[in-house]
C-alpha cells in the first residue's frame, strides 16, 4: 500500500444557478479532484473544494500545494501511516481541503484493501443521512419557491436558510415566508459573519417564533467580545462553521464562549481530523450539525459516509444537496436523494467511480 503517486486534477462544472451566501457565491464547481495511487494498483479518491472567501485556497493553489509539497512529501509511505502523513501535511499551515482531501483519498484505500466501506471502518452506524438543503440568496418568494421544488422533488424537509443580508429585515422576511409556506420544516439559519452581533441579536428577536433549530455564524467570531456576547443571548445552539475549521480553533470557540455547536465539514478535516472533532464535542456534551462546503458528488458521497458513520452526526440532517445546483458531475453513477435521505455507497472503500468522458470533458489541465 505504498504511495506512488498523488494526482491533483483540477475541473470545472457550471452551476444551474448560483448560490449566493453572505461572504461570496459560486457560479462554477471549480474543484480538484485528488487521486493517490499504490504500488499495488489501489488508487483513493476525494475531491477538494476552493473556497478563497472562506480558507484563502484557489484551485490553482491546491494543485500546487500538492504537487509541489505534499505529493513529494507522501510518496514512499503508505496508506496505513497516517498519523505519519499527518505529520507531514502539517508542516505546511492552512490549505484545508487540499489536506482534507488527501486524508479521505488515504481512507479509501485502506477501504479498498480491507474489502470494506469506508463508513463501516469509521464507525458503521447506519447507512444513510436525512438530508439538508441550503437556500441562497434570492427574493423571499424565489426562495420559497426553490425550498418547495426540493421537499416536492427529494422530500427534503431540512432547510439551512442564508441570511446576512443587510438590512437584516429582508432574511427575516424570507424566513417568515419559508416558515409561512412550510408549518413543519426543520428551518435554520446561516450568516457567514454577513451582520453584527446587534443585529444579529435584534434578527433572532424577531424569528423567535418561527422555532429555528439553530444559528450558524451570524457575526465574525472575530469581533470577539460581540460573538460572546451575542451567544450568551442566543434561543437556539449556535454553529461555529468557518471559525472552527480545526480541533484547536474548536476548543477556542466553544471555551471562549462564541459558539455552543459545531459543523463539522469532511472537505475541510477531512475523516480523520473529522472524527477528533467528532469526539471532543461527544467529550465536552456540544451538538454537532454536517456542514456542507458546497460540495460536489464526490466530496458529498464522503461527507455522508462520515456522516452516516457516527450516531451523533446522524442525529441532525447533514447538508448534503448542493450537488443538485451542478449541471454534472464526474460520478459514473450519479447521487441520487429520495424521501429525503442520501445513501452511503455500497462496496469497498468509498464507492467512487469516476466517469473517464466526463473527467475529460470537464478538466482544466489539458
Ligand atoms: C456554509 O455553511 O457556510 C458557504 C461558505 C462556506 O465556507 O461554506 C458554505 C456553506
Ligand atoms: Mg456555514
Amino acid at each position: 500500500m505504498k504511495i506512488v503517486r498523488v494526482e491533483a486534477v483540477p475541473f470545472a462544472v457550471p452551476y444551474a444557478k448560483p448560490l449566493r451566501f453572505a461572504s461570496g457565491e459560486v457560479r462554477t464547481a471549480d474543484h480538484v479532484l485528488v487521486r493517490v495511487h499504490t504500488d499495488e494498483g489501489l488508487t483513493g479518491t476525494a475531491e477538494a473544494p476552493p473556497r478563497p472567501y472562506t480558507y484563502g485556497e484557489t484551485q490553482e493553489s491546491i494543485v500546487a500545494v500538492i504537487d509541489k509539497i505534499f505529493a513529494p512529501q507522501l510518496t514512499g509511505l503508505t496508506a496505513l501511516e497516517r498519523e505519519a502523513v499527518h505529520e507531514r501535511l502539517d508542516r505546511t499551515v492552512g490549505n484545508p481541503t487540499a489536506k482534507a482531501a488527501v486524508d479521505m483519498a488515504l481512507w479509501d484505500i485502506l477501504g479498498q484493501a480491507a474489502g470494506m466501506s469506508v463508513s463501516g471502518l469509521l464507525g458503521g452506524y447506519t447507512d444513510r443521512m436525512r438530508v439538508s438543503h441550503m437556500v441562497g440568496f434570492a427574493p423571499a418568494e424565489a426562495m420559497v419557491a426553490e425550498a418547495e421544488r426540493i421537499r416536492d422533488t427529494y422530500g427534503i424537509t431540512t432547510f439551512k436558510v442564508k441570511v446576512g443580508r443587510r438590512p437584516y429585515t429582508q432574511d427575516v422576511a424570507a424566513c417568515r415566508a419559508l416558515r409561512a409556506a412550510m408549518p413543519d420544516a426543520e428551518l435554520y439559519i446561516d450568516g457567514n459573519r454577513g451582520w453584527t452581533a446587534s443585529e444579529s441579536a435584534r434578527a433572532l428577536r424577531e424569528l423567535a417564533d418561527l422555532g429555528l433549530t439553530f444559528a450558524e455564524e451570524l457575526c465574525p467570531a472575530d469581533d470577539v467580545l460581540g460573538r460572546r456576547w451575542l451567544v450568551a443571548r442566543s434561543p437556539v445552539p449556535f454553529i461555529a462553521d468557518e471559525s472552527a475549521t480545526r480541533a484547536a480553533e474548536v476548543t477556542r470557540e466553544l471555551l471562549g464562549g462564541s459558539a455552543t455547536a459545531i459543523s463539522i465539514k469532511t472537505a475541510r478535516t477531512g475523516f480523520t481530523a473529522s472524527q477528533r472533532v467528532l469526539h471532543e464535542c461527544e467529550g465536552l456534551g456540544v451538538e454537532v450539525v454536517m456542514g456542507n462546503q458546497i460540495d460536489g458528488q464526490i466530496g458529498t458521497l464522503c461527507s455522508v459516509a462520515f456522516g452516516a458513520a457516527h450516531r451523533t452526526t446522524a442525529r441532525y440532517a447533514g447538508e448534503l444537496s448542493n450537488f443538485l445546483d451542478m449541471t454534472d458531475d464526474l460520478l459514473a453513477e450519479p447521487l441520487t436523494i429520495t424521501g429525503g435521505t442520501l445513501r452511503i455507497r455500497e462496496g469497498a472503500g468509498l464507492g467512487i467511480q469516476i466517469d473517464p468522458d466526463k473527467l475529460a470533458r470537464y478538466r482544466q489541465d489539458r
